[in-house]
């Protein structure tokens, strides 16, 4: 019989404690003032699981099912919206009133009731292009969302043009050409090699797609984009079909093993590849931007020297502890005639990188990310690094001028979003949801933020009347985008 409770695991207390429910609030309470500028919604990702891991087994974060949860915003009120993303699997289990898939990406772990339902979960990056909202995960297509109503519309394959099973969590949107550049790996079926490379037009149609095969089967969870390139950064965090089978884990980090960039040209031909080889063991989620800078490419990364995630060090036999593993921001130039990359520290460590879209692909100034600081106090439990962020940076990779805004050792802040302001001379608002140790819970609140003066601290909060779970990615969608989308929907 299955498990009728959560495990008593750090996974499923405190901020981790599962909170499972839809809701619509409507007109939060505001402390301070939101600028009339901020309109618009602000999507957010969470995995929220909504049974119990199969077999009472603990199980990590990255197998929450996905909710989409949106603070829409307009004339300084708020109201707050949260829906599950009704994907099969979703479905499947709440008929079920139990988990029915088993390990994280093991299909041989399932329940052979679900044999061949979609095992996505779909909870890592709201992704909005082209008049259209996506909530994604990178081990299966996306999925599309109603954006007024928050209802899944389901399975994303662009009327039968996508090939790929999986598509990117981490697609990446050109500022001039509205073009989504996007790429989905394992794109052939488990544990493959096979990479799909396609490009959705401003009109929302599947303009190419392109398959290679990639040196070994990496996670590969973020790609970049220049206004010339095309970048596939491999890190040796690998699946192996055989372990799978056995029942194992999908990710196993290799730490003698090389990286690999692969740069083509980005409306090229993938045989035009060129696969540049980096450092063994290393390993980045998330790259903040790159761009072309004379012949060669800069790549602005958040490296560490192994798996930042506790659960792919531990099935890797990687004996260290999250204070042990060093990170930092750190700019690849690489070289793609002379087939080289050297590597510079720009930034302090730190993950979840955001850049103002205009700049996706090109020379920009500065951007954002978040930290976990320990001079603030112990880690809260929050999300696959089981750290939560308490530290908000903002950050000039080209001079390394930075600013921080600490939150003190009761607060954890998710990833920002940033909003444009059309004032001149004005940098625009981050949106972060900041959580709140009260008590023996949490409280959290919606975080208003000058973005070039984060050290400030909020200009307006919104508290939850609810509990709100650690968020994955998020996106801002302006209001006319939205409008616009729901009349042409009408
Ligand atoms: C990440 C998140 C995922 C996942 C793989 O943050 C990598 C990285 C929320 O799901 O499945
Ligand atoms: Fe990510």
């Amino acid at each position: 019989m299955a498990a009728r409770a959560f495990p008593p695991s750090l996974h499923y207390q405190g901020l981790n404690a599962p909170v499972r429910m839809e809701v619509d609030i409507r007109d939060l309470g505001v402390e301070g003032e939101i600028p009339a500028e901020i309109a618009g919604a602000f999507f957010r990702a969470v995995p929220d699981p909504a049974h119990p891991p199969m077999l009472g087994e603990d199980d990590n974060v990255l197998s929450g099912d996905g909710m989409v949860a949106r603070f829409l915003i307009q004339d300084g009120s708020v109201d707050y919206s949260s829906r599950y993303v009704k994907t099969a699997r979703f479905e499947a289990e709440r008929k079920a009133r139990r988990s029915l898939f088993g390990k994280y990406r093991n299909p041989f772990t399932d329940d052979e009731s679900v044999a061949g339902v979609d095992r996505t979960v779909a909870n890592t990056t709201p992704i909005w292009h082209a008049g259209r909202l996506y909530m994604t995960k990178e081990d299966g297509r996306a999925y599309a969302i109603d954006p007024i109503t928050l209802d899944t519309i389901g399975r994303w394959d662009w009327n039968g043009a996508l090939k790929s099973e999986t598509m990117t969590a981490h697609a990446r949107i050109d500022p001039e050409t509205n073009e989504m550049f996007a790429f989905g790996y394992e794109a052939g079926g488990l544990a493959s090699k096979d990479i799909s490379y396609f490009i959705i037009g401003a009109d929302g149609e599947l303009k190419s797609e392109q398959w290679f095969e990639a040196p070994y089967c990496a996670m590969v969870h973020d790609f970049a984009i220049t206004e010339k390139y095309a970048l596939f950064p491999l890190f040796p965090t690998i699946a192996d079909l055989d372990r799978l089978k056995a029942g194992g884990a999908h990710w196993v980090h290799q730490q003698d093993q090389p990286s690999w960039i692969g740069v083509m040209p980005r409306y090229g031909s993938v045989d035009e590849m060129v696969w540049i080889e980096g450092p063994a063991g290393v390993h980045a989620y998330h790259f903040m931007n790159a761009f072309d800078d004379g012949g060669v490419i800069q790549l602005d990364v958040c490296l560490s020297d192994t798996n930042a995630f506790p659960f792919i060090r531990s099935a890797s036999g990687i004996d260290r502890h999250q204070s042990q593993v060093k990170s930092s921001l750190s700019r690849w130039t690489i070289d793609p005639a002379a087939r080289t990359i050297t590597e510079r520290e720009v930034g302090p460590p730190g993950d979840l990188p955001m850049i103002q879209k205009k700049d996706q692909g090109r020379t920009y100034s500065h951007g954002w990310y978040i930290t976990y600081d320990p001079r603030q106090g112990p880690p809260i439990p929050a999300g696959p690094v089981e750290t939560a962020c308490n530290t908000l940076f903002r950050i000039e990779p080209g001079n390394g001028r930075i600013e921080a805004l600490g939150m003190g050792p009761t607060r954890a802040i998710n990833e920002p979003v940033h909003v444009a302001s059309s004032q001149p001379g004005h940098g625009g608002w981050l949106l972060a949801v900041v959580d709140e140790a009260v008590g023996d819970g949490f409280k959290s609140a919606l975080w208003v933020i000058e973005a070039d003066e984060v050290a400030k601290g909020p200009i307006a909060t919104v508290p939850l009347p609810v509990p709100l779970r650690p968020q994955v990615h998020g996106w801002w969608v302006p209001a006319a985008e939205l409008e616009a989308a729901a009349a042409a929907a009408a």
